[in-house]
């Protein structure tokens, strides 16, 4: 979860009911298992709902500790623009449209790589009867013991 006070962190359970995150959805565990070959399980499935002009600034997924780990990432509704470029903000990007269904695994030497999301493609799905797309991203977060 992210808030103003404390910034982007993980915890176990939803910061206002106080009650433990619902278990991520089976099917999402079997892409996981099928797609990153990774020794453990998934701990956070972070859901992102991105609507008329949303977008997602270039960044790097570093609040994990378990950085060998893939990040997986699916997308419903309406086609992204999704941006990646290299290790530093100044490399250069290139972007590529996810649309619904698509998986995005960033693995490797990607895992560090500058991403996000320039703009949303609206009417490109009809999944999400209001429209926008729903990015479900999967990612480890302990080392596994
Ligand atoms: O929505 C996407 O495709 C990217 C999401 C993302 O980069 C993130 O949640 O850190």
């Amino acid at each position: 979860m992210t808030d103003k006070e404390r910034g982007y962190r993980y915890q176990e359970t939803h910061p206002e009911t106080g009650r433990p995150w619902p278990d991520i959805p089976e099917a999402a565990l079997a892409l996981w298992d099928r797609l990153t070959g990774y020794s453990a399980p998934p701990e956070a499935c972070l859901i992102n709902y991105y609507e008329g002009e949303a977008r997602m600034g270039l960044h790097v997924d570093s609040d994990e500790e378990a950085w060998d780990a893939p990040v997986l990432s699916i997308s419903l509704g309406d086609t992204a623009l999704f941006r990646i470029g290299g290790i530093l903000r100044t490399d250069p990007t290139r972007s590529v449209r996810l649309a619904s269904g698509d998986v995005c695994m960033l693995g490797g030497p990607s895992r560090r790589a500058f991403h996000g999301v320039d703009r949303i493609m609206p009417g490109t799905s009809r999944l999400l009867p209001k429209g926008g797309r729903i990015n479900l991203t999967l990612r480890r977060v302990t080392i596994p013991g």
